[in-house]
């Protein structure tokens, strides 16, 4: 009885506290003359109300030199700093998280306006981006995401790692109408790209076709050899697998070595790529692509017109998708000499 009567109390209290707190806030009855805003302190910078390029430190703690997507990706950020005037602090960690961490950490030591994280795996950010959160100074994660809370960063600029796969899965499913098996080759363990694409092209592969085996090559080509010898050692191509799914590229070209010293010829396997790089269109065209999943590198343009906003306090939005597609054979020898990469 006593119990019930003091849960009823309870209850009432705890309405009515919810009734309180979620009361709209009483609307001032005459609005504040406008205060002249205050100059903003970005770094060294001081600016504002309208901060320009000139005003803007963009910390680029780029993950790493793996491939000619990242080549192409930071040429993107240094080609836009100097044709903008804004000051670039460029760093490479060599595919180290550790490496990254202590770039962005040095970063924030500096005062920069604003950091745009390639981040080289999703798990383990959090930590870094509670201190730049802290020291104000707004996160823009670019290319791969992270597991982090979304409040810990300002915003994504990237491709739909997911989505990749799931159009390298159609493909596969086209070009195995039959069913059959495939071989994965896949990215750096850890990474967005690599587990979007994966779980993309896993979740989209029609029944009939068995993923037979997946091993990382980590984005290299050098890397990448190694494990197409051992797969081909293991398997008999043709066989026991009819396709290879191969996460960039730079590793598709590593494969493409490790099959010609296997007697593999083009067109034995159905092989389907990403990123759409020059190195993937020559492939196409000497035949040993079926298809190659466009992943663009160019976003500098997109981070940049975001940092400049942010640090105007304008609104921006909390990600922002490239618009993609696939390329194929059939097209590659007249679109290779537009390639920008
Ligand atoms: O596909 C690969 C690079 O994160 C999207 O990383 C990027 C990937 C790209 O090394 O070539």
């Amino acid at each position: 009885m006593k119990t019930a009567k003091l849960l009823s109390i309870l209850i009432v209290v705890v309405f009515m506290a919810t009734i309180i707190g979620c009361a709209p806030a009483a609307a001032p009855a005459t609005q504040a003359p406008a205060a002249p805003a205050a100059a903003k302190t970005f770094g060294e910078a001081k600016c504002g109300p309208n901060c320009t390029y000139k005003d803007m430190t963009m910390c680029f703690p780029q993950l790493g030199a793996e491939s000619d997507w990242r080549t192409a990706d930071t040429a993107s950020f240094k080609d836009e700093a100097a044709k903008d005037g804004f000051k670039l602090v460029f760093s490479d960690a060599q595919q180290k998280q550790e490496n990254q961490i202590s770039a962005v950490r040095a970063c924030i030591q500096q005062g920069v306006s604003v950091i745009a994280l390639p981040p080289v795996v999703e798990d383990g950010f959090d930590a870094v981006l509670t201190e730049a959160k802290n020291a104000g100074i707004p996160v823009i994660i670019v290319d791969r995401t992270v597991s982090s809370d979304p409040s810990l960063f300002a915003s994504h600029i990237g491709s739909d790692m997911v989505l990749e796969g799931k159009r390298a899965a159609l493909e596969m499913n086209k070009l195995l109408p039959n069913g059959g098996s495939v071989l994965e080759l896949s990215g750096t363990t850890g990474s967005g790209a690599a587990v979007g694409r994966s779980k993309g092209f896993k979740d989209n592969l029609n029944a009939n076709i068995k993923i037979l085996d997946s091993q990382t090559g980590d984005f290299t080509r050098a890397e990448a050899i190694p494990v197409m010898q051992a797969f081909l050692q293991k398997y008999k191509a043709g066989t026991d697998f009819q396709g290879v799914e191969i996460q960039n590229d730079d590793m598709g070209l590593g494969a493409i070595e490790a099959m010609k010293a296997a007697g593999v010829k083009p067109g034995d396997l159905k092989i389907v790529s990403f990123d759409g790089t020059r190195g993937g269109f020559q492939a196409m065209v000497d035949g040993w692509f079926n298809a190659d999943v466009e992943c663009n590198p160019l976003l500098a343009p997109q981070v940049a017109d975001m940092a400049l906003k942010l640090m105007n306090g304008q609104s921006i939005d909390h990600e922002v998708l490239t618009n993609e597609t696939v390329y194929y054979p059939d097209k590659a020898a007249a679109l290779l000499p537009t390639r920008k990469y």
